[in-house]
């Protein structure tokens, strides 16, 4: 019998708060019913005027395309009607969109990546929604976005490739569920998740490397040494899926254009540092792990190195 994405957050929410009035439950069916409607939009992409730029740029500084803006709508207008959400923080967005329903309703704030790794939307390469779920404590609303990430009580990403994924955490196992297009339902796929412990990949884009911190250069060479091989997509979700699945190592070092880093910590690395952890991986910055970074900056950017306990652990500068 399948078990769908709603049935799975259902009974893992009566399994573990028999309490709760199934308000999550509704919000995790605004983003999988967002997914739905991005990915729809995506397999058309090429007959439907709806690759290339839209002519403006973001937050970021970056040109976004016209799937950016339209994904970022999806997910705007499936979650923003939701009276469960207080805000809502998009990396397309400089920002948040705060709603400050009464607090009792008002329980929830969303942070996402509405189309991770645009750049590649255009050449028909992986690309990805990414989402991270934080509860809304008593007070402003505007003050409760800045949470470390280890207070996220859910995370997840969408990966939009030969078939569509969603993975999930609330804190207990990673699920992974495939968009079965004959129903039009996430269909449980890939049960408890697990990173294997040392893989024998790593990930990142070498083009960079004499900007690298001389750590990292002199790290890759040794994993060659150890007869690694190397992989790199260039959108973040579809390489941290394969580190997901495969084991390995992923890096956003330090690099001359971004000395903080590319990656975002709040929608980005956050989410998938949950996720790897649940899974039994890790996250770090190199100085700290990603989970305990105080934000200071709804966009702020960080260095990732995520991937396997053991591979992540080698590694130290
Ligand atoms: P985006 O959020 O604007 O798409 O940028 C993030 C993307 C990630 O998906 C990917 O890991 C990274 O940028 C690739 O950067 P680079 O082209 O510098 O290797
Ligand atoms: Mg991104």
């Amino acid at each position: 019998m399948i078990v769908t994405v709603q049935q799975h957050i259902m009974f893992e929410q009566r399994r573990r708060h028999p309490e709760a009035r199934g308000r999550f439950s509704w919000l995790l069916s605004g983003l999988t019913l967002a997914a739905k409607m991005i990915e729809a939009k995506i397999r058309r992409a090429g007959i439907n005027d709806a690759l290339g730029s839209a002519g403006e740029t973001n937050v970021q500084g970056e040109t976004q395309q016209k799937l950016d803006v339209y994904a970022n709508q999806a997910l705007l207008h499936c979650l923003g009607v939701r009276d469960s959400v207080a805000a809502l923080v998009s990396e397309e967005n400089e920002e948040p969109l705060v709603f400050d329903p009464a607090p009792e309703t008002g329980e929830y704030i969303i942070v996402f990546d509405p189309l991770d790794g645009s750049s590649n939307i255009d050449v028909n390469v992986n690309v990805g929604t990414i989402f991270s779920i934080l509860r809304r404590p008593p007070g402003p609303v505007t003050n409760a976005i800045l949470q470390p990430g280890h207070q996220q009580i859910a995370a997840g990403y969408i990966l939009y490739g030969p078939s569509t994924v969603l993975v999930y955490t609330t804190g207990d196992g990673v699920f992974g569920f495939t968009l079965d297009p004959a129903i039009g339902a996430f269909v449980l796929s890939h049960n408890h998740i697990q990173l294997p412990h040392q893989g024998n990949l790593y990930s990142v884009n070498e083009a960079y490397a004499d900007t690298f911190p001389p750590a990292y250069s002199q790290h890759f060479a040794t994993l060659r040494s150890k007869g690694y091989s190397s992989r790199y997509i260039g959108s973040l979700v579809a390489d941290f899926h394969r580190t997901l699945l495969k084991g390995g190592i992923f890096f956003y070092p330090p690099t001359h254009a971004y000395p903080g880093g590319k990656l975002r910590l709040l929608y980005e690395a956050n989410p998938l540092a949950f996720i790897a952890e649940q899974a039994g991986g890790r996250a770090t910055n190199t100085n700290s792990r990603i989970l305990d970074i105080p934000p200071t900056d709804i966009h702020q950017r960080t260095p990732l190195i995520i991937g396997s306990l053991s591979d992540v652990t080698a590694f130290s500068c």
